[in-house]
């Protein structure tokens, strides 16, 4: 895939500077008490999960334009995350999508072996009608007025736990896209008394050591209504379902401006926060590259989930969730993994009592500085240097671009069709 005496050829053009660039850093650190090799052992051992269909060229309501050496099949999906995890070290799991990603359980293991992966998260897909269904999702799913649709539904969520546990995966998220287009469409109340019921019915299907995790959308594709429009009705639906449901957090999902932090906050509180889907956006559910637009509200997000670090039940599931249609999909998951490295690491350095002192003290203006003050420190050589220490690149790009990975996929693949994408 990607050979490694590439990578350490580069990584020794790279090690000089690195080198300078770390202990430089790591001295401005130390005057704040901040000790560098404890921040980079907690940025190496952090990972965020690559969803399959990331690695396809995404699309909009428009059109698709497919990108070179686009994968096949779940295999070259994973074969193309298996180079991102090679490159940056910081993805480690993979979240497969059915029936996007229906195989054989024992191959799919065997795949993600060979690259030294797992499997995060299974999403189900009661969004669209798939080839050989027997009943329409067009006015629903899991909330449909038909109680045939409703089962098949439910059958679908359950058989992606059955798919889910032959491949070592420990966890469901749900998304539909049930709600309506026009006022008076549907009953609210009675659409989400069906919903519950159907989740009821998948909860009960859950093995043990699952988590089952639901995620909201304000809009599309209903345009009108969602039936989990928001945190609070997600919050409902956990609460409602048991201990082993949880709110997944997909930062697109929101409406402009809306303080997602805070967001985050109430749901730790809850003990209710199951994970992320990391993305950015400038007006809407618009699946920008993580940290693209607003790196500080990212960071934000990271500063109250490290304030959380250690709490009783508190292990958020974290994966990117994102549509790539200008850039080669690869590099922008390297690229946005290390943006969430980077905000985790800028998180790292928020000194908490410095902080909680200002915030006691009414001091507004300190408090907010003692934010800005981590989020302007430069952390790469702290990304870079452990990147480097666990044999992955110190610049995954220039990597990836020298290896000549998508020409030779190029080779090999078909053809993509315009048809299609894919983003939840
Ligand atoms: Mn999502």
């Amino acid at each position: 895939m990607i050979k490694a005496s590439l990578i350490e050829d580069d990584n020794e053009r790279r090690a000089a500077d690195l080198a300078v660039d770390y202990d430089s850093l790591g001295e401005r650190l130390d005057r704040r008490g901040i000790d560098i090799d404890k921040v980079k052992d907690r940025v190496a051992a952090y990972g965020v999960a690559i969803p399959s269909w990331g690695v396809g060229t995404g699309g909009t309501r428009f059109a698709r334009f497919p990108g070179r050496g686009e994968p096949a099949n779940v295999f070259d999906k994973l074969d193309d995350c298996g180079v991102i995890h090679r490159l940056t070290g910081a993805t480690p799991n993979v979240s497969l999508h059915i029936p996007w990603d229906k195989a054989d359980p024992a191959e799919l293991r065997a795949k993600a072996e060979e690259h030294g992966l797992g499997f995060d998260a299974m999403n189900s897909n009661t969004f669209q009608d798939s080839p050989g269904q027997a009943l329409s999702y067009k006015f629903g799913s899991l909330s449909h007025a038909d109680p045939a649709v409703r089962r098949q539904a439910v059958e679908h969520n359950l058989e992606c736990i059955e798919i889910g546990r032959a491949i070592g995966s420990t966890a469901l998220t749900v998304w539909v896209g049930d709600g309506s287009n026009f006022p008076g469409q549907v009953d609210f109340t009675r659409q989400f008394d069906r919903y519950l019921e159907a989740m009821s019915a998948v909860y009960a299907g859950l093995p043990d050591d699952w988590r089952l995790f639901t995620e909201h959308k304000m809009y599309e594709p209903a345009f009108y209504s969602t039936v989990v429009q928001d945190w609070g009705t997600n919050l409902m639906i956990a609460q409602h379902l048991g201990e082993r449901a949880f709110c997944l957090v997909d930062l697109g999902h929101h409406a402009p401006n809306v303080n997602i932090e805070m967001i985050v906050a109430r749901l730790i509180h809850a003990k209710k926060l199951g994970g992320f889907h990391f993305n950015d956006s400038k007006y809407g559910d618009d699946d920008l590259d993580t940290a693209a637009i607003d790196p500080y509200r990212l960071f934000l997000v990271f500063n109250e989930l490290v304030a959380a670090e250690g709490k009783p039940g508190f292990d958020p599931a974290h994966m990117l969730d994102q549509s790539h249609n200008v850039t080669d999909p690869i590099e922008s998951l390297m690229v946005s993994a290390m943006e969430v490295q980077r905000a985790y690491a800028q998180a790292l350095l928020v000194d908490r009592a410095a902080l909680e002192g200002a915030q006691e003290a009414n001091d507004a203006l300190m408090a907010t500085a003692e934010l800005k003050r981590a989020f302007r420190t430069d952390v790469e050589p702290i990304l870079a240097k452990a990147r480097s220490d666990k044999g992955a690149a110190i610049d995954p790009v220039a990597a990836f671009r020298a290896s000549g990975y998508r020409d030779r996929v190029a080779a090999e693949r078909p053809e993509a069709s315009g048809a299609g994408g894919g983003i939840v």
